[in-house]
């Protein structure tokens, strides 16, 4: 097997799969010049960042759903950090869309003096450790995850893809961006899609209809990407992405954690997130400890 070494790059202390990042796609994405009028949506990986590939074309161009039956995610709205999108960066149109794993202090220079507007999806650690303990199991240029136990020990002291989740949070918790970014919860999209879309027309000044807002929920729900190709990762070869061993789109539920933590392992993982967030302005918009709205 490979060595973690082989597998991941470090860039400022995080770690990076070499198949999709590399230094020039690093050098890339810090040289980008953000446009005022783009968009980006922040996710600490496994938080919902392909359905915001689905979501935000959809709601920018007032639900016309050429792009999202006829362009693969990583191409229709790619990773900033990407290799990819060196590749793409031309052939996007305005506004522009992307997607982004970085932690704030990452952003390129240009994002910080433009207007760029932010979407940070934030989901319950728990699940997001679930689903990426899966992740690590069918993507083949990721280190095997180890035990549940073990992968939970390396989540909480940032062993992971893109370092500790509670480093990723606190630094998009910026006052400087004000009502440049807006917050939503992958648990919010669960229980209400079409509200959660509405917010994001808000936010983005789209006037969409209601009608228009329940077709991009339609198009958008778990049942439809899983069957879009061209959102469902099945583009991908069998030995870069294993869906016999897990799907990407694998579940798709809140609180899948109950079927996987021990109580003990929950104990662990409560005292370790919130050792990490003592002193934080912030609180979390779901309770860690109990099961309830998890
Ligand atoms: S990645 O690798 O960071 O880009 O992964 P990411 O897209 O952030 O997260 C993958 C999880 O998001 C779920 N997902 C959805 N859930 C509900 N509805 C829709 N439409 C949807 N699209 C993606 C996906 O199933 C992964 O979660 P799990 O819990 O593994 O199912």
């Amino acid at each position: 097997m490979s060595s973690s070494e082989e597998m991941y790059l470090q860039y400022h202390g995080i770690l990076l799969p070499r198949e999709t990042h590399s230094s020039e796609s690093l050098k890339f994405a810090r040289g980008l010049k953000f446009e005022d009028d783009d968009v980006v949506a922040v996710t600490y990986p496994k938080s919902g960042t392909i359905w915001m590939q689905e979501i935000l074309p959809l709601v920018l161009n007032g639900g016309d759903l050429t792009p999202v039956h006829t362009i693969a995610n990583w191409d229709r709205v790619p990773w900033l950090e990407e290799t990819r999108l060196a590749k793409v960066v031309d052939q996007l149109k305005s506004p522009r869309a992307l997607v982004t794993h970085f932690p704030y202090n990452l952003m390129p220079r240009s994002f910080h003096t433009s207007k760029a507007k932010v979407i940070y999806v934030m989901r319950n650690p728990k699940d997001i450790l679930v689903s990426s303990y899966y992740f690590h199991q069918m993507a083949t240029f990721l280190e095997d995850p180890g035990t549940f136990d073990e992968f939970l020990d390396k989540f909480l002291e940032g062993r992971v893809l893109f370092g500790k989740w509670t480093d990723h949070v606190k630094s998009w918790r910026r006052a400087e961006l004000g009502d440049r970014i807006l917050f939503i919860t992958y648990e919010d999209m669960v229980q209400d899609l079409p509200a959660a879309i509405r917010r994001m027309s808000d936010f983005l000044c789209r006037n969409l209809s209601e009608e228009v807002i329940q077709k991009i929920a339609e198009h958008c729900s778990f049942k439809t990407m899983k069957a879009n190709s061209m959102s469902n990762f099945s583009l991908v070869p069998k030995d870069y992405m294993d869906s016999d061993k897990s799907p990407f789109l694998r579940k798709g539920i809140v609180g899948d954690w109950k079927n996987h933590f021990s109580p003990e392992q929950l104990a662990r993982f409560t005292k370790g997130i919130h050792k990490e967030l003592e002193g934080e302005s912030f609180s979390l918009p779901w309770s860690l400890e109990t099961t309830s709205r998890e």
